[in-house]
């Protein structure tokens, strides 16, 4: 039996949820018509009104909203409640622009509560559990997030944030928490931390992680768990949307359940606008059901998903994402192929005597781009024998070019000397727009 923090709604009949979908989406369309200047005015544009919109099938009538509507109407325009009742604002991490801000009532934050606390259910948290919390506190909502659906459940709940990795490993074995928040790639940093002062993974009382913010890959995953003792779940979310808990894996670790009765899930063609048949990949849209401060309509995430409706084995009845790519705007495209980096981290993973730490660099050369990979040897496997470099170099360069189907060039680097990142990792350096300046 599946452990379920909230049985009812995440095992609720299809047909029921469609209408439950259908009666918040008239709800919040009322809202931000009323509310939101920018809705009101697309919506006269197209000549709809709000009885136009009866049930969760009339949801392809709406317009879309993006990231730039938000910095249009920076900080509070598309705001559909009174500051009075806002109580909680974060802001965007700002790094492919101007910060966007976003805002909670009350409300929103019991909605925010109650579907961190279904994530952390499906990991199979209970009130037992002690939770350690390393997402940034502050502006980012994954700090607050995490602390707020650990707390809904009732477990003892460690607001450690980031950095200071010996504090936190000192912290992770004297409070003897049992599950951990933070990105993928802080988790690594902890492991690497442990390991290289000796510490066994035994001193840990870990059972499961609950890993987000960035993408990361199946490879990645069994890198963590086997390092870290434990078992780790994939969670997705954006501040636009709420945060983390917009969608969630359950113990079969396949594919995200997304909290559809807060957050109705498209995947559309982002050229043409177009939704997408079921299982096809695509730009993952987003439209807040119950929202009150924040309620976006079909907000295009810029994230690369696909949706999964076949039934999980778990029971819950909610459609599940695959694990996200990454972003339309993460995405290389490199010679006209499209990269990710996460498909280098796959690589990477796979290969001996290679740390999963990395670096892309992206140039221009003549007419050409010209991507190399910067790559961190382990201690063990470092040498200054320049022909067993060169094996190296090749056998990795092999690895990358037969799954990307791109030439690239392999830089090899010396042990911990790529850059570590408490939060979201930048792996890419894309040098291309000044050279063609
Ligand atoms: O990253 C919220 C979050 C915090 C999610 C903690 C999970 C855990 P933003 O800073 O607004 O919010 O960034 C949102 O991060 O559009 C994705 O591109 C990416 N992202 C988030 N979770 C995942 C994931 C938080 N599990 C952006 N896999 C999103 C891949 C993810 N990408």
């Amino acid at each position: 039996m599946f452990y379920m923090y909230d049985r009812e709604t995440e095992t609720m009949p299809r047909e029921q949820l469609r209408r439950l979908q259908g009666e918040r989406l008239r709800n919040v369309v009322r809202r931000v018509y009323e509310n939101v200047l920018m809705y009101r005015q697309r919506f006269t544009e197209m000549g709809l009104a709000p009885e136009d919109i009866r049930s969760i099938d009339d949801i392809a009538k709406l317009p879309f909203t993006y990231k730039q509507d938000l910095r249009d109407n920076y900080p509070y325009g598309l705001f559909a409640a009174p500051m009075r009742e806002v109580v909680r604002l974060h802001a965007s991490s700002g790094t492919t622009g101007k910060q966007t801000v976003v805002g909670y009532t009350k409300k929103d934050l019991d909605i925010w509560g109650q579907v961190m606390a279904r994530t952390l259910g499906a990991g199979g948290v209970t009130r037992d559990d002690i939770g350690h919390i390393s997402y940034g506190y502050g502006l980012f909502t994954g700090g607050m997030g995490g602390n707020l659906g650990s707390e809904t459940i009732g477990c003892a709940t460690i607001p450690a944030s980031t950095g200071n990795t010996s504090r936190q490993v000192t912290i992770l074995i004297d409070f003897k928490p049992t599950f951990l928040l933070c990105t993928p790639s802080y988790a690594l940093t902890i492991a690497e931390y442990m390991e290289d002062n000796k510490i066994p993974v035994e001193s840990l009382s870990l059972k499961a992680g609950f890993f987000g913010a960035e993408p990361w890959s199946e490879s990645m995953r069994r890198e963590i768990e086997s390092r870290l003792n434990l078992r780790a779940y994939d969670i997705y979310g954006l501040s636009e949307i709420i945060g983390p808990g917009v969608a969630y894996e359950c113990q079969c670790q396949k594919g995200l359940h997304v909290n559809e009765d807060h957050f109705y899930l498209e995947i559309i063609d982002p050229d043409t606008g177009r939704l997408l048949p079921d299982g096809q990949e695509g730009e993952i849209v987003f439209t807040c059901l119950t929202k009150e401060a924040l309620p976006l309509i079909r907000y295009r995430t810029r994230d690369v998903g696909r949706k999964v409706v076949e039934p999980c084995q778990c029971g819950r009845t909610s459609v599940r994402m695959e694990k996200p790519a990454g972003r339309t705007d993460d995405m290389l495209i490199i010679r006209g192929v499209n990269v990710f980096p996460s498909q280098i981290e796959s690589v990477l993973l796979g290969l001996d005597g290679i740390a999963p730490f990395f670096q892309m660099i992206v140039e221009r050369e003549g007419n050409l781009d010209k991507l190399t990979v910067l790559v961190e040897l382990t201690e063990e496997n470092f040498t200054d024998e320049v022909r067993k470099l060169q094996e190296m170099s090749a056998v990795v360069q092999n690895a990358i070019e037969s799954v990307l189907g791109i030439r690239v060039k392999v830089r090899l680097a010396g042990p911990k000397s790529i850059q570590r990142f408490e939060g979201k990792a930048a792996r890419v350096i894309d040098l291309r727009k000044e050279q063609i300046k």
